[in-house]
């Protein structure tokens, strides 16, 4: 019989400010920012945008702006002065951003890419949105997967790390992927949980409650439906582009 310790690993590290103590370098991450970046980058692949570059400052947003890209930047839930959209899916749902780069810096999801590329070979992107995709392409691999929650402000987050738990989960299932590390046993659990109504076990989560009063819950909605699309966005240099999957 095979040594069950030579299977890959699938870990969960719930903020970027936990990263560092994950500090392997790692053959896969995944980058989760459910409530909205990675669900809205998931979201502009499908309607056609042709790359993003995914920039930590407002002020990188603004060169690149500067440079003729078209550009979106949002700070706590609203979009920044001076940019014409931010954060939500649907923004990415138009003629405006099909067949563009879009250059994008939101608080805590761009960061996040930021950080996972200096530590990783392969940087994907997930989200509720593109669980089966990801997850039957993550399989595949065979590789080492991190899942990175992208947090708020360096803080645990439930949305995130039910998503990260939902990988772990359909990974660890196959029986080819080990996990060693108790934040992925309790993303696991709480994805277990929440599975059959992530609307309502996240009612009254911190992010969900900000989102809510900036009236944006379509966009909450949106981005806890499951499987609407099957891009898996990958980091190629600095920026996503749509991987190709054979
Ligand atoms: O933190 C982020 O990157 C954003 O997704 C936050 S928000 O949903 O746009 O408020």
């Amino acid at each position: 019989m095979e040594d069950q310790n030579e299977r890959p690993y699938v870990e969960v590290c719930f903020s970027p400010r936990q990263f560092p103590l994950y500090k392997d370098p790692h053959d896969i991450i995944v980058v989760i920012d459910v409530l909205r970046a990675t669900s809205a980058i998931c979201a502009a692949f499908e309607h056609g945008v042709e790359a993003i570059i995914p920039v930590s400052s407002i002020e990188e947003a603004r060169d690149l702006q500067d440079q003729g890209y078209l550009a979106a930047a949002e700070r706590n839930g609203e979009i920044v002065d001076g940019f014409e959209f931010g954060n939500s899916p649907f923004s990415y749902m138009t003629e405006r951003t099909k067949g563009k780069t879009v250059a994008l810096s939101t608080t805590n999801g761009t960061r996040a890419i930021n950080i996972a590329k200096v530590s990783a070979k392969t940087v994907v992107i997930g989200a509720l949105s593109n669980l089966d995709a990801l997850t039957d392409w993550l399989i595949k691999q065979e590789r080492n997967v991190l899942c990175l929650c992208s947090g708020w402000k360096d803080k645990f987050n439930l949305e995130d790390t039910i998503c990260a738990g939902a990988i772990a989960d359909a990974l660890m299932s196959t029986g080819n992927f080990q996990s060693t590390e108790d934040s992925s046993i309790a993303a696991k659990y709480l994805y277990q949980s929440a599975r059959d109504n992530y609307f309502g076990f996240l009612k009254s989560s911190s992010h969900r409650r900000r989102l809510k009063k900036l009236n944006l819950n379509e966009d909450i909605k949106f981005c806890l439906t499951p499987n609407q699309t099957q891009v898996i966005p990958i980091l190629k240099g600095d920026r996503l582009t749509l991987l190709n999957q054979e």
